[in-house]
């Protein structure tokens, strides 16, 4: 099977066409993968060193066609069209069957194969590390089943795989994470493929004032004709914090920060809160990461910092949500796909994508 593979940190990612991938177990699910997104979060993982096992397949936005199924798989069938979700869950923990699948006790081990047992990637008979229980810079993959779930065969790949990851995170983090409601306030620091869909999903929820901050002036002009950004600010030019509280007369009720690895817009967030506001972190965090800030003015006005792990994503559920209302015209997915892409550009795609330029690539050759 052909691949991105990723040996060690800081390298370019290497196309091999020599990958084995296991057959499926009782609970996996065989996918001919159709499209793969260039989330941030691969590339963080590909040039920061976080601990991560490797060689690895990175990769975890993934839309493809069921090609065969285990044993005790249900619910799939070959031919469906599915997508990945790397918030996997045991099913059968207190706070799965409590129906916080996101907060399973069991992730991610409750979706991996037990060790010892076979990897489901090899390469010359050696392991290679399955990123997110994906590994979606491939030709196919092999899931767990409760790493995904089943959609309509009329939402076209490119726009299924981003609800893997840039969607359910998104939009997620508006309206499952902090509940956005009809008439509050929101700003989103960073207008990438997760952030927009920080703006829609607060959009959607009601929000009174969703303000879109960025570095880049496209990204803001995409933030407010395409995914309904009432205001925007341009970082770049201008203090965040002092236009967010200008445009809200003090304050936000959530600010996301969804850029990641830079502390400072971070404490913006908190900065941009109206008393009793949250703020909420989205942006992935290397572990040397660390906040510096006064402890007081969280217990004078009110605020909180919050951790956002995959927007709070119940995926089974939230998935076909957000595709019904693609369907529907209710939800933006066609402008979060700047390009599509062949599999050997992905260094290419990611070197555009850290420099601000593209909302999202997919891979839909390979
Ligand atoms: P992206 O690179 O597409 O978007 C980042 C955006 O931030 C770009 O539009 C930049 O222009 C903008 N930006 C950069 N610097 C600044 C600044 N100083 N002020 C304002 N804007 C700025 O990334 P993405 O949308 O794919 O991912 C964003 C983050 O979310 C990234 O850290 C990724 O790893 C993380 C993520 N987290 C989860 C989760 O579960 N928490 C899931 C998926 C992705
Ligand atoms: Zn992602």
């Amino acid at each position: 099977m052909k691949a991105a593979v990723i040996t060690t940190v800081g390298d370019a990612f290497a196309i091999r066409d020599d990958l084995e991938l296991d057959r499926p177990g009782a609970d996996e699910v065989l996918v001919d993968v159709k499209a793969s997104g260039l989330c941030h979060s691969d590339y963080y993982v590909a040039t920061t060193e976080i601990g991560q096992s490797l060689p690895a397949v990175l990769g975890h936005e993934v839309s493809g066609v069921v090609i065969e199924v285990g044993a005790n798989v249900v619910g799939f069938a070959a031919g469906d069209h599915v997508v990945a979700c790397l918030a996997g869950f045991c099913g059968r923990c207190d706070r799965c069957l409590s129906g916080r699948s996101n907060l399973c006790r069991n992730y991610p081990a409750g979706t991996q194969r037990s060790p010892g047992d076979r990897s489901r990637l090899t390469l010359g008979g050696e392991a290679i590390a399955q990123f997110s229980e994906v590994s979606g810079f491939a030709e196919r993959v092999l899931l767990h089943q409760n790493n995904a779930v089943v959609i309509p065969h009329d939402v076209p790949f490119p726009q299924a795989a981003i609800l893997g990851c840039g969607v359910t995170t998104g939009a997620g983090s508006a309206i499952r994470s902090a509940g956005v409601r009809v008439g509050e306030d929101v700003a989103v620091i960073g207008c990438g493929g997760v952030g927009l869909n920080t703006i829609q999903g607060a959009a959607l929820a009601g929000a009174r004032k969703v303000i879109a901050v960025d570095i880049q002036p496209t990204k803001l002009e995409l933030a407010s004709t395409k995914f309904g950004a009432t205001h925007t600010v341009n970082a770049a030019d201008q203090d965040a914090v002092e236009a967010v509280r200008e445009l809200t007369a003090g304050g936000v009720d959530h600010a996301f920060e969804v850029i990641g690895g830079i502390p400072r817009t971070l404490e913006q967030a908190v900065e941009m809160l109206a008393p009793g506001g949250t703020a909420y972190i989205v942006g992935a965090q290397p572990p040397t990461s660390a906040l510096a800030m006064p402890a007081a003015n969280f217990l004078f006005q009110k605020t909180g910092l919050r951790g956002v792990f995959m927007g709070s994503t119940n995926f089974k559920v939230d998935i076909p949500l957000y595709a019904e209302l693609y369907l529907q015209g209710r939800f933006n997915l066609d402008d979060l796909i700047s390009r599509t892409i062949r599999l050997d550009e992905i260094n290419e795609a990611y070197a555009d994508l850290a420099g601000g330029n593209v909302a999202r690539s997919m891979i839909t050759s390979f």
